[in-house]
């Protein structure tokens, strides 16, 4: 180890609400990324990760599902760390804000901001948005009556309340941001912040009466009606995390040396919580840094218009590194990012298998075909000094950018030392240097190359673990702090050693691998237009399309025999089904019905399948047919004839 400093990095904790998508995962990974960073570079790393399970919005999505709160919330954190776990995130703990010991930490904030003269008893009357947990005034709602964040409709709430003294941190705020100008990141969101806190800053209501789910006041306090605000109980989760309020054994990490976000949550880390740490007189953290927003295909992704993308799904398909590559490299940290597979597979086939992947078979290649795979560093710099020099140049820059997350321009960077590599193969031709006799210096070509591989091999590891490993045991040696010491720092060439020949990293991708949006999600869609109407006959003819019959009888729908069924490997959600709907041949469907079908009770069984779809792919498979399906809350059934029909019957 270089040195023993301390980077606590903290991941926002994610609503149990709903199950992760890519923009937690684009968090989680930047994050990820920048602890897997610090630790290589022998800092003591601490990185914190977790689900914030208070509040009103939870209790509700609860009762939809008939669950008990706490059930529920069991239920959705376990699928955030679940997929956390299977990404590899190395995170250090999971918080949750139902555990016990941050019920504890929040209880002793309180108590102490109060003791401080931070907190009053007052009554309240505002407009609430329940899915945003956030107050407004009457001014700030959209045609009186709707949420500015996100355009639900709010609700009126007068009630007793305690408040938090916010307006009284205004001016310690605005020094702040003056004194730490990288205090948020990217540097242009601190202006926004700023502009808001000259604007004034009212007190905070920081507690509620209206709802039960939520941290109880300290008992001292002696009012149980009241339940704290879900911001207070979250944002504290950074220092609970770290033993605030109960033995204080990890409080030597704080303060944080970035908390990364989302730009969504900006306004409740850069003015809240700084205000309620300097009231705590707590040390405020190092950067607060702000990501911009993930679309996909242009799109805005929502639940009713089925096209969210599923982080696990793209990772299982397209491969975990790579799509964590495509994340950070596509956009400049805190630009909006759009997401589709065709900017994904062109990252794949030209950044990772033209530049990267190749060049290491080209390695494998030369190494094998003249030296029996030896590599020897020994005459690199004799003949290579410049090239070295200019890599060493690339290399020198890169650390800050990671740490002021400029990450795609640290990868923009990383790329610098492989076009040296790629280029200098083309420009001294190895095969020309051999048949001249020049051993030596084709020999120390490939140690060039080699030596390229493996300081980009290094410091591409945070990004890439897995396949950096790979690259790692292909050119014998192991990515640690040493080796970043050695080759990063040191400029040190490898050792001489035998190539390992590996099959090809990133084997070329032709056309999309998913070409199908769930039809789950459709149906869904479908559900909620036909829900939220409380409109008049007419307005509803003229919001839904009506159609004639013969439209209808366009969808040629028929009776079929499920004949075969099984899993999709890799797939949680998909099966593999032969539907027998009286051609020559089955059809091969493939059904998005796993959470609800096990492929033995299928067999056998008849279902309604749409018989002239167009054929589409799904996870590398031809499906030619849909099965009709309906979902609701307890979960989803197929459509099936009440009596057993001869199969190719149509339904009508
Ligand atoms: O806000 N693009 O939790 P949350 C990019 N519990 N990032 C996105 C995204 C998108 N389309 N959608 C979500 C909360 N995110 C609070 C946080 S912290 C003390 C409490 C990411 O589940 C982004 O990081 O709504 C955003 O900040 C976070 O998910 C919000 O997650």
């Amino acid at each position: 180890m270089s040195c023993h400093k301390k980077a606590y990095i903290t991941t926002p904790i994610y609503y149990v609400n709903d199950i992760a998508h890519i923009g937690h995962a684009y968090t989680t990974i930047i994050a990820d990324t920048v602890a897997r960073y610090a630790r290589l570079s022998g800092l003591d790393v601490f990185f914190l990760t977790g689900t914030d399970e208070h509040g009103q919005k939870i209790e509700e999505s609860a009762k939809v599902r008939g669950k008990s709160t706490q059930q529920y919330a069991d239920e959705i954190s376990a699928t955030f760390r679940s997929l956390w776990d299977d990404f590899g995130i190395s995170y250090d703990k999971f918080i949750r804000t139902t555990d016990a010991y941050h019920i504890k930490g929040v209880q002793k904030a309180f108590d102490t901001m109060y003791q401080n003269g931070d907190i009053y008893k007052d009554s309240y009357k505002g407009h609430y948005c329940i899915s945003c947990e956030t107050f407004f005034t009457a001014i700030q709602l959209v045609d009186n009556e709707f949420c500015p964040e996100c355009g639900k409709s709010t609700v009126i709430v007068e009630e007793e309340s305690y408040f938090f003294r916010l307006s009284k941190y205004q001016d310690a705020l605005l020094k702040w941001y003056d004194e730490k100008p990288d205090c948020i990141l990217p540097r242009s969101k601190r202006n926004e912040v700023i502009r808001f806190v000259e604007g004034g800053l009212m007190d905070l209501s920081i507690t509620r009466t209206s709802f039960d789910w939520g941290v109880k006041l300290p008992q001292a306090m002696n009012d149980p009606k009241h339940v704290m605000y879900v911001w207070l109980d979250a944002l504290m989760n950074y220092v609970t995390a770290l033993g605030y309020g109960n033995d204080e054994a990890r409080m030597d990490y704080w303060p944080a040396r970035v908390h990364l976000i989302g730009k969504d949550i900006l306004r409740f880390h850069a003015i809240y919580w700084p205000a309620f740490l300097m009231s705590l007189g707590l040390p405020l953290p190092r950067h607060i840094a702000a990501h911009g927003w993930w679309t996909r295909d242009g799109e805005k992704m929502s639940k009713s218009k089925g096209n969210v993308v599923n982080p696990r799904e793209i990772a299982d398909v397209y491969g975990l590194d790579n799509f964590r590559y495509f994340m950070l490299r596509e956009v400049p940290f805190g630009g909006d990012g759009d997401f589709s597979q065709k900017a994904l597979i062109d990252r794949i086939n030209s950044d990772l298998g033209n530049d990267l992947g190749n060049l290491l078979n080209r390695l494998i290649g030369m190494s094998g075909k003249y030296f029996e795979g030896r590599v020897e560093s020994i005459s690199v710099a004799t003949y290579y000094q410049a090239e070295l020099d200019e890599v060493h140049a690339s290399l020198d820059l890169l650390e800050p950018f990671l740490f002021e997350m400029q990450i795609h321009r640290y990868l923009e960077e990383l790329w610098r030392p492989l076009s040296v590599a790629n280029k200098s193969i083309d420009k001294y031709q190895p095969w020309v240097l051999m048949k001249e006799g020049k051993e030596d210096e084709a020999m120390a070509l490939n140690g060039l190359i080699a030596a390229i591989l493996a300081k980009v091999a290094v410091m591409l590891y945070p990004v890439m673990p897995m396949v950096c490993n790979k690259i790692a045991g292909s050119l014998e040696f192991v990515i640690d702090n040493n080796s970043w010491m050695a080759l990063i720092k040191e400029r040190s060439l490898l050792e001489s050693f035998t190539i390992q020949k590996i099959e090809p990293l990133f084997p070329r991708i032709e056309a999309p691998l998913l070409e199908q949006i769930e039809p789950v999600d459709i149906k869904e869609s479908l559900k909620k237009e036909t829900k939220t109407d409380s409109k008049s006959k007419e307005e509803k003819a003229e919001g839904v399309a009506l159609i004639g019959i013969d439209h209808f009888f366009e969808t040629l729908l028929k009776i079929g025999t499920i004949v075969e069924a099984q899993e999709v490997p890799k797939s949680k959600k998909l099966l593999l089904l032969q539907v027998d709907i009286g051609e020559e041949h089955p059809r091969q469907v493939v059904a998005g019905i796993r959470e609800w079908y096990t492929p033995q009770t299928l067999i056998g069984t008849q279902v309604c399948v749409v018989s002239n779809l167009q054929p589409a792919k799904l996870m590398g498979m031809k499906s030619e047919g849909m099965l009709l399906a309906a979902k609701d809350e307890s979960g989803l059934s197929l459509l099936r004839p009440e009596a057993p029909k001869a199969v190719g019957t149509q339904v009508r």
